[in-house]
């Protein structure tokens, strides 16, 4: 047989169409959908309905969409002090399912969906797909890790749903991901772009070129990854790289998702009513500046979230996107409030030190973030994997290329910080989200 063509012609599946709403029915439905959800709240989530009478509100006080500003916020520490179900709005019979997420620290968080929640995240997975331009009889290969993570279990029923074929083949087991990907003819695939890179070289150490198979899209999320990394991934496979974005609290993927013009992800704004805020003040910004992602789940019964503080920092785009949709978009997410680093009085993101590694020549994308203290100042090393061709070069061009990828980092961060090049393959590999970060300077 021979291969099938990568491009396929865009598809309107017709269960886009909410994608369409023109903009004042859009923005009627959230404000229907918003003051029955905060009413839900008032009347069933005793937390919520504390905070509201403390600042003086009955649901009665939402009349329009910027009202919702003067909502209290809900935060992550409030699942947890709440854990395992103190957030449910619905009895635990009409839960038909929990998911969690572990977190950093301590307990996990809980999450609950009722059948129609379930119903809702389908549709939003569906539209995920068939934004990506993904249609009945494509075949997905689902390396989402399967379990309480909601990647897995979201993207497999987003692809049934489609009418797609569903691989739930988990993440891991490598070799496997690549013999499947080969025989059962895969079209498209779902995993964590750090997880999709590791495959790609292992593709190559078994001399399979992706680009001879009839895969022709990614739609990868649950981690940051920049517009380099996507660049790289689209070169070496010839496929098309969407992100998709979404967070267990409201709902798991699915929240929102790249078009194929992939300038900015469009937010399903029906079920999810988007704010950026200050982070530190609070204070709702205006369409284009950036600041922490606030959400409001619209239409989750079992767990309603009232504004829930994202820690995501990005921007929201008012214009109009020219594939037509309605729906506002974000800018992709690059980083978290909560993983600043501050080296030497300089704020430093990881996703910044990603970026700068893929401006050189003769790195891999893997790398990570080594910090420890020493005297008291915080230490920054950066591992970065060369490729192989590069590591047998002479000791010299090592060099030479340690000081560009120093530079690189130093024309990004302002600040010079200590690079080793490791061989190819000493990095650990992810089969779910990468740790880019690793502390110990709670041991120096
Ligand atoms: O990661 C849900 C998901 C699964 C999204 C599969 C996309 C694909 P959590 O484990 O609760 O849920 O982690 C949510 O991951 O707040 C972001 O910080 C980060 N994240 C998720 N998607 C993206 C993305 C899933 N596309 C947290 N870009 C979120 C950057 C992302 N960060």
């Amino acid at each position: 047989m021979s291969a099938a063509p990568k491009a396929s012609p865009p598809v309107f599946h017709p269960v886009s169409a909410p994608d369409y709403l023109p903009t004042p029915q859009l923005r009627e439905l959230q404000l229907m959908r918003l003051k029955a959800i905060v009413a839900r709240g008032w009347d069933r989530v005793p937390l919520e309905r504390k905070r509201m009478e403390a600042r003086g509100l009955t649901p009665e006080h939402i009349a329009s969409l910027p009202d919702i500003a003067k909502l209290p916020f809900t935060v992550k520490s409030d699942l947890r002090d709440t854990y395992p179900f103190g957030l449910f709005a619905s009895p635990m019979e009409e839960i038909v399912r929990l998911h969690a997420s572990s977190g950093t620290t301590g307990k996990p968080i809980v999450v609950a969906y009722t059948q129609q929640d379930v119903n809702v995240w389908t549709s939003v997975m569906v539209r995920s797909f068939a934004i990506c331009g993904l249609h009945h009889g494509d075949v997905i290969q689902n390396a989402y890790g399967y379990g309480l993570f909601t990647g897995g279990l979201g993207a497999h029923y987003g692809g049934e749903g489609l009418g797609a074929t569903v691989i739930p083949i988990s993440g891991g087991n490598t070799d496997r991901q690549i013999m499947v990907m080969k025989d059962f003819r895969v079209t498209a695939i779902c995993s964590t772009p750090s997880y999709f890179l590791h495959l790609i070289e292992r593709a190559a150490q078994l001399d399979v070129d992706i680009r001879e198979l009839p895969l022709r899209a990614g739609v990868f999320g649950a981690e940051p990854w920049t517009e380099g990394m996507r660049k790289r991934i689209e070169a070496l496979t010839g496929i098309r790289a969407f992100d998709i974005y979404g967070l267990s609290e409201i709902i798991g993927p699915g929240v929102a998702v790249e078009c194929p013009h992939q300038d900015g992800l469009h937010i399903f704004e029906d079920h999810f009513y988007p704010e950026i805020v200050d982070p530190d003040t609070g204070a709702v910004l205006p369409d284009g500046e950036e600041g922490e992602l606030v959400l409001t789940t619209l239409s989750k019964f079992a767990m309603p979230m009232i504004r829930y503080r994202t820690r995501d920092i990005t921007s929201l785009i008012a214009e109009p996107c020219p594939c037509g949709r309605s729906l506002r978009r974000m800018r992709r997410i690059g980083r978290r409030s909560d993983d600043m680093l501050i080296i030497r009085g300089v704020n430093v993101f990881p996703s910044q030190v990603e970026a700068a590694l893929l401006e050189v020549e003769g790195t891999l994308p893997h790398y990570q973030i080594i910090l420890t203290r020493r005297h008291g100042l915080d230490q920054m090393e950066v591992q970065v994997e060369v490729t192989a061709e590069s590591f047998s070069d002479k000791i010299g061009a090592l060099e030479q290329l340690n000081d560009k990828i120093a530079d690189a980092i130093e024309h990004v961060l302002g600040i010079r910080v200590l690079v080793t090049l490791v061989e190819p393959h000493t990095i650990q590999r992810s089969e779910g989200k990468a740790k880019r970060v690793i502390d110990k300077r709670s041991q120096s």
